[in-house]
Parts: C-alpha cells; structure tokens; sequence
C-alpha cells in the first residue's frame, strides 16, 4: 500500500502534505446489531438515516461485507485481533465481569496504530472483558483493559446495556464512584439489596420477554448482579449522548495528530431507551427510535471532523458488530410496531445465524481526500480491517500477529474491485462464501431454531444448521431460499474442503 501511495504521489495524481496521505485519521464507527436493511442507503424505507446515507452518497458502500461474527463479543475480538475468534476458547458472549480476553501481550489493531504515531481511543461498548483470573477491581484501578492492548484512552461501557456493571469506566476507573458506596458485581448469584426483576417485575418500566431478570437499574431488569455505585450508575437516555460527546472531545483534543478511534455503540442494543428527542420518532418502536439516535450520532461525529477542517483527510468506516434482531429480551414496542420495515432487507436469518443476515452487514467507507463514491460488490470482511489499516499507514505486522487477516486495502479504498477468495460466515457454526456459492457444512446436533430471540412478526432466529448440507447461489439467491447441494456435489465438496483447509491452516 504504502508503495502503492508513493506510486499515486510520483503519478501527482493526488498531491498532499507531510504525512497525511498515509496517516489520515482512522474513525471505525462499530455500530451494535445494525442490520443490512436498517437503514435507508441500504433500502431501508420506513426509518429515515441521512447522515449515515451521507456517509454512503460520499463515500463506497459495499453489499457484501462481514462482521467476523454474529454476535458481539467474538465478532470485535476478530476485529480488534485479526484472528478467527472461533479459533480461540473464551470468546463468546462475555458476561460483565469475564476477565480480558484480548491479554496484554498480543498485538492488536489499536497497538499497530498506536506504534505508527496514532492517538488511539475506544469509545463506547467494550464486552471484550476487563482484568484478569483473579478477577477485576471495580473499586481501584481497573486492569488490564483497552489501554493495556494499544488504546491510549477509553471510555466504555464494561460489557453492554443489558448487563451489569451499568457504568462507564473511564481509561482504568469508574466514572463518578463514590468510595463510601463500593460496588461488587455477581454473575452467579445474587449480591446486595437492590430488587431483581424476577422478584419484583412491577418495579420495571420495561419487562422482559426473556432473561434480563437480575438486578433492576433504572426500571430495566440486567443480566447479573450488582451493588453500590449509585452515584456511577449510567443513565440509559444519555448513553448515546454521552459516548458522542467523548469521541467529539477526543477529536478536538488530537485534531493535529493522526488519531484512531474505535467508536464503538450502544446504540441498537437491547434495552432500546431513546432521549426524549427520539422516543416515539421513528413509528417504529423503540427499535426504530434508537436508529434515528444512531443517524444522530454519526452527523454529529462527522460535523466535529468537518469544523476541525479535518473530515477529507478522516478515513470512516461504518458498520455493525453483527446483524440484526427485533426482540432480543426486552418488550419494548419494536416487535409490535415493525410494520414495513424489514432489519435485515431482502436477507434471511438474524443476528446469531450464519444465513446471510447474520453476518453482512452495512458497511461504508468515506475518506474524501482517497475513496471515490460508489457502490462495491467485492467481498471483504472485519477480520481485515487490521491488516488493511496497518498497510493504509505503512506499518508491518509482527509475525505472529493477525494471522487471519489479509491486507484488502485496495479493494476498501475502492482502487480496486476484488474482493476476498472466501468469507468464513460465524454464528452457532460456520459457513463459507466463495464467488457467487455460499456453503453452510451439515450439522446433525446444532439446534436449527433458537427459543427465545425472534425477528420482526415473532419470527424464530434460524440458526442455518440443518442436517444436511446447504449450498446456495447467492448472485440468483441472495436469500437463501433454495438448496441446490444435491444438484453441486462438486461445488459443495470443492467448497468443504476450503472451509476443512481454513478450520486447519492460519491463512499467512
Ligand atoms: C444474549 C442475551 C441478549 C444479548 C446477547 C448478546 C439473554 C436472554 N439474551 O445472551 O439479550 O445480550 O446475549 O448480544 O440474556 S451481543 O450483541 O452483545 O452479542
Ligand atoms: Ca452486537
């Protein structure tokens, strides 16, 4: 890449200043269980989001990209990594008081940046865990954690919305802890004296459809339990706010150095609670409110970069942690007012699946000074974004490091249209995509429907295990509707036999 700009630089096709060409600010807006068809650039119709479709109009928005997973946790461990998250026990669904995960030692994306000059941020949701065997003190100083794999500064969310602790931690301490109300945090039973939503649901302003029955804060019943730290507790109407508010502070503060923010959402997590400004906007629950608050969200980020007179030489990435699920436990209005709008388009299956509305999601880049506006079919995945990024600002890699990702940045920046050989899909299983074929292996154990999430009209999540293989042409299918494996014995054994060579061999 680096090679590649110097080329562009002799070529004077572009003509820049010092080192901004190859160390534009980096912006990786992580969005949370934004589906492909949730907003309007990707034909979305019932929820409005202009300054998300701005981002696209200006920018390359591609129809084939992938989070690494469907689900949170494993999908920013890839990410962050740029190892298959699958390839390592303990990267699942992390409770809100699971140790790191990403450990000191490893180098990430953020310590890749950090090493070429960046100022590095995360900010928002971390659920990547925090501290270590022993444990993690909430009460002292907060370690190991973002700053300790390559983020000069951080100020999280510990897990999610809807677990335990509900409050912000700010590089290695609670925002906001008062010492005199320490607080202590149980997943496996219950600690303190604050009601549960098991116990006492009529205290709740929004109940659950499933789990979410520990501790009560702020009326919505978490996962796990917690004590003390009233003065710390966050306020779920100003998350979006607030998380909004660091990331513009952190831009202004480092306006005249590259930086590199991970800004990553709450926003559309379960519990949905809009700001007043949004509640009941969007018609479509509060689903639909807290879309309307992420579009917020992303004007304001790109009109700070614009007033710091930085926005064309600000590379942003948009996308979504994984795809989209309507009831993820609470009921708060978005199942009954679905309406028209269809989280996942024209794509089947959920967040948690590998049919294809599990994994691709939307994903834009805009970089005014390099990217030209487009729409780009090329396959890509998360898992590249770390070797991508790290040629982007002509830094090699360790050897050890990244072992799953390939430097795409070429096909990212839209200089060239090829996208990946294949795409490993991840969510309760594997699947495959290679050209125009995605290959789902058969599964004889793996439950086909999960019980309690659904998508819009009660819709169970189809996990995509069936005991049989699945093979479907995505350029006639892109829903997946009809198998023909019976009829491409050749195709799904050539296709087996990469995703084997995969599940084997670090890709290097
Ligand atoms: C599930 C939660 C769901 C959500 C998900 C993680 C229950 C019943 N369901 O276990 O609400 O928190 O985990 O979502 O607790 S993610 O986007 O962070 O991966
Ligand atoms: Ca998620």
């Amino acid at each position: 890449m680096k090679n590649f700009l110097s080329t562009f630089c002799l070529l004077g096709l572009f003509v820049v200043s010092g080192w901004s060409a190859e160390h534009p600010n980096i912006v990786v807006i992580f969005c949370d269980d934004l589906g492909y068809g949730d907003v309007s650039c990707y034909g979305g119709k019932e929820i409005p989001t202009p300054h998300i479709d701005s981002l696209a109009t200006n920018g390359l928005r591609f129809t084939n990209a992938h989070s690494t997973s469907a689900t949170c946790t494993p999908s920013r461990y890839g990410l962050l990594t740029g190892e298959y998250p699958w390839r390592r026990q303990g990267t699942g669904i992390a409770p809100g008081n699971a140790k790191a995960i990403i450990t000191p030692e490893r180098v990430t994306l953020a310590s890749v940046l950090q090493k070429s000059g960046y100022k590095t941020a995360a900010i928002g949701k971390w659920h990547l865990g925090l501290g270590t065997a022993e444990g993690v003190n909430w009460n002292g100083s907060i370690k190991p954690g973002p700053r300790e794999i390559g983020f000069d500064y951080c100020f999280i969310m510990p897990a999610t919305g809807d677990r335990v602790p509900c409050v912000y931690v700010e590089n290695d301490h609670i925002v906001n802890l008062d010492p005199n109300d320490p607080i202590e945090v149980k997943y496996n039973e219950k600690i303190g004296n604050l009601p549960t939503g098991r116990e006492h649901p009529e205290l709740l302003k929004m109940h659950t459809t499933h789990g979410h029955d520990n501790t009560i804060i702020n009326g919505i019943g978490r996962i796990g339990f917690m004590t003390g730290g009233q003065s710390a507790l966050w306020n779920d109407e100003t998350i979006a706010e607030t998380l909004t508010d660091k990331a513009i502070a952190f831009i202004k503060e480092n306006k005249n150095v590259p930086f590199f923010i991970y800004f990553a959402t709450h926003d559309i997590h379960a519990p949905r609670v809009a700001h007043p400004k949004f509640a009941g906007k969007s018609g479509h629950g509060a689903r639909g409110d807290v879309i309307l608050q992420l579009d917020d969200t992303v004007g304001k980020i790109t009109d700070t970069l614009k007033e710091q007179g930085i926005f064309d030489n600000t590379l942003i990435i948009f996308t979504s942690d994984n795809g989209p699920i309507v009831d993820d436990g609470y009921k708060d209005g978005s199942m009954e007012n679905i309406g028209n709008h269809q989280p996942a388009g024209h794509l089947r299956g959920s967040k948690y699946s590998k049919f294809e509305a599990g994994t691709r999601v939307p994903f834009i880049v805009q970089w005014s000074q390099q990217v030209k506006a487009g729409v780009s079919e090329a396959a890509v995945s998360q898992i590249d974004l770390f070797a991508s990024l790290a040629s982007i600002v002509g830094q090699t890699i360790p050897e050890e490091a990244a072992p799953d990702s390939i430097d795409s940045s070429a096909t990212l920046i839209g200089k060239s249209v090829v996208g990946r050989d294949f795409v490993i899909e991840h969510g309760n299983g594997l699947a495959l995509i290679s050209r125009n074929w995605k290959y789902i292996p058969p599964n004889e154990k793996g439950s086909r429907i999960l019980a309690a999430p659904k998508m819009g009209n009660n819709v169970p999540v189809e996990t995509g295990n069936l005991p049989e293989p699945q093979l479907y042409d995505l350029s006639v299918d892109i829903s997946e509707q009809k198998n023909i494996a019976p009829e491409k014995p050749e195709i799904v054994k050539e296709l087996n036999e990469l995703l084997e060579s995969v599940k084997k061999s670090v890709k290097k």
